[in-house]
């Protein structure tokens, strides 16, 4: 599809009954695409290791970084070729994290997106590995992917943005934090700056990959923006929070009650079921609020930020 066709398809959408249902199906599909065509094939040397990334990246999952990647380029008038790589890299960081969460020496867990998980499906070496292959890939692909149509300190700017995202300051830092706080009692600002950095700082970053992209940036509409990513961010590990309690394994394609199990503080035990689901909604509204600078382009954001606190998993 060409970009300006490709353009107004997705304005006609954003106005459409059905905009959200079909822009996430449209968009999923696309993120696979880009994915599939940026993973090494699973004939590749090392061909166990290819296997095991491809595996475990496609074919699965909701996509909400890559849509988030997608819906912000919209928002910001970019035409989405140029955000395939952005998506595919945020996917390709998120997946390594579940695929490392998921190891016996953290939350030791069997299924991940209704499959075995990748150690299970594999063995831990390769489910390492495979992380550690994915991870690599991502900035690989900032760095050099030729369909972004960016200058080279734009390039730079997503590497920072995905590195402070998924580093030490962000995701595996939150991880850290929530490994340590197992069996101990956080109060509610130390459990938001564990999910600020653990699921919060990847969602910022899916919004301020695309902004980055942008030929132009318009800094107030990106400090906008960027506040709509962190109301989503914690909007969605409330959300996250509640299902755990109330949603099944299978509805899940993960195994529920794991917090409670492993007796991890989280948002119903802080605030009670009625309390974590009205922050989730205080969340949603703070998320629109940051969006009135922008018009009917930015409506698939909002009704992103409604998804995720509507979502069955
Ligand atoms: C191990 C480096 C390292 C980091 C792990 C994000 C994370 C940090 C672990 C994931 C474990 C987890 C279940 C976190 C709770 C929130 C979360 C990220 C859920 C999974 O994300 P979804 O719902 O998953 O977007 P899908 O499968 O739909 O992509």
């Amino acid at each position: 599809m060409g970009n300006l066709v490709e353009y107004h398809w997705n304005q006609a959408l954003m106005t459409s009954d059905k905009s959200l249902k079909e822009f996430m199906a449209v968009s999923q599909a696309r993120a696979e695409e880009a994915l599939d065509a940026r993973l090494p094939g699973e004939t590749r040397m090392p061909e166990r290791l290819h296997q095991a990334m491809r595996y475990s990246a496609l074919g699965g999952g909701k996509r909400l970084r890559p849509l988030l990647t997608y819906a912000t380029g919209i928002a910001l008038d970019i035409p989405l070729e140029a955000l395939d790589g952005p998506a595919s890299a945020v996917e390709m960081i998120h997946v390594y994290s579940l695929i490392h969460d998921d190891l016996p020496a953290m939350d030791d867990d069997s299924l991940r997106r209704g499959k075995p998980t990748c150690h299970i499906a594999f063995d831990e070496a390769t489910a390492i590995l495979a992380g550690d292959g994915l991870q690599a890939l991502a900035f690989h692909v900032l760095a050099t992917d030729p369909t972004m149509k960016v200058s080279a300190d734009q390039r730079m700017a997503m590497v920072e943005c995905l590195a402070t995202a998924s580093g030490s300051y962000g995701m595996v830092g939150g991880q850290a934090i929530d490994l340590h706080s197992v069996g101990k009692q956080l109060d509610l600002p130390a459990l938001e700056n564990m999910h600020i950095r653990k699921t919060g700082a990847l969602i910022r970053a899916s919004v301020r990959l695309a902004a980055i992209a942008q030929p132009a940036g318009n800094d107030p509409l990106i400090e906008q923006l960027d506040h709509y990513a962190q109301c989503i961010g914690l909007s969605f590990q409330i959300k996250d929070d509640i299902l755990d309690e109330e949603s099944d394994t299978q509805t899940l394609g993960k195994t529920q009650g794991k917090d409670r199990d492993n007796n991890k503080p989280n948002y119903p035990t802080l605030l009670g079921m009625a309390g974590a689901k009205e922050k989730a909604q205080d969340m949603h509204e703070a998320a629109l609020d940051s969006l009135k600078a922008f018009g009917p382009e930015a409506d698939l954001l909002r009704q992103l930020s409604q998804f995720i606190i509507d979502r069955k998993n």
